[in-house]
């Protein structure tokens, strides 16, 4: 059986105390403690220092392109079933260029999971305001801070019929490592997001500040994590500062939906792509 040593790829280039490093750990020891193996899983990333992840862990890796994660990951999950699909990335990446892509993967409801690693700012590019920054926040792209108010991912994925919904901090693995593991067991589309400090360029969104604002929903007397209203109304009343599963429901996915749909010609090919199946499949999308 796997350990968490197993799933270790390449060294890691991420700043010391860089909250990315709890993400990507929490991920590798949830797999080995649900008893994957590194074949067993894929990860698929965006650009950014949170798409490195791909890289730095050891299972089928795709790095792509910014914001594009999703897509990709789709494809990958509804071809391979018996692999497990992570998409993983910014709030940059995710929220930003990616967001279109965010929606219509909520509601598409494929088995896979998304973990979001959000800092509230574009690390990889040295510091930029990012659609979670906070209203105010002062960097090099926003030098009298930012004008626009933040985006609200996770009130955005309750009103488009996400079915597993958490949020996690890089300063709580234990936490961490429980609510990556639910979602993995998830059947349809998880979204993980977790505050995972940027210690270079973010000195407001830092550990200590989510230490004080940051409340854990299982502290709550009589949260009904099956209740949409109810999450969405707790995650605007804590202004988004909260963590733990939020909202978890059983739904057919993608994949049960179409299962009786006539299967694409070209998914059923052997992909032995000499010239003429090459041929082939030009002529079809001709
Ligand atoms: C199409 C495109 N636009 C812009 C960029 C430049 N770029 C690279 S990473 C990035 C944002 C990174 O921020 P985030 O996704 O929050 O990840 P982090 O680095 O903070 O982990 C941007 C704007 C790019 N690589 N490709
Ligand atoms: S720049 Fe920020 S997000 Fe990137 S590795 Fe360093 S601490 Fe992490």
């Amino acid at each position: 059986m796997a350990t968490l040593k197993d799933f270790k790829g390449d060294q890691p280039t991420w700043c010391p105390g860089c909250g990315h490093f709890s993400v990507m750990a929490s991920l590798q020891k949830a797999a080995s403690e649900i008893g994957l193996e590194p074949h067993d899983m894929g990860v698929v990333s965006g650009i950014g220092c949170s798409g490195k992840i791909s890289e730095y862990t050891r299972a089928y890796g795709f790095h792509t392109l910014h914001g594009r994660s999703l897509p990709i990951a789709q494809g990958a999950a509804l071809g391979n079933k018996d692999v497990q699909i992570i998409a993983s990335g910014g709030d940059g990446d995710g929220y930003g260029i990616g967001v279109g892509h965010f929606i219509h993967a909520v509601r598409r409801n494929v088995n896979m999971t998304y973990l979001v690693m959000d800092n509230n700012i574009y690390g990889l590019t040295k510091g930029q305001t990012s659609p979670t920054s906070q209203q105010g926040f002062i960097t090099k792209s926003s030098p009298k801070g930012s004008v626009e108010s933040p985006v609200h991912p996770l009130e955005t994925a309750l009103a488009n019929g996400i079915t597993f919904l958490a949020q996690g901090f890089s300063g709580d693995i234990k936490q961490l490592n429980e609510i990556v593991k639910a979602a993995l067991q998830h059947k349809g589309f998880a979204l993980v997001n977790v505050f995972s400090p940027c210690v270079t360029f973010n000195k407001v969104n830092t550990y200590d500040y989510y230490k004080e604002n940051l409340v854990d929903v299982s502290t709550f007397t009589n949260y009904d994590k099956t209740d949409r209203m109810n999450a969405i109304k707790t995650i605007r009343e804590k202004n988004g500062l909260v963590t733990g599963i939020l909202f978890k429901e059983d739904k057919p996915t993608f994949t049960d939906l179409t299962k009786d749909f006539p299967e694409i010609a070209i998914a059923k090919q052997d992909l032995n792509l000499d010239s003429t199946i090459l041929e082939k499949i030009e002529k079809q999308f001709q």
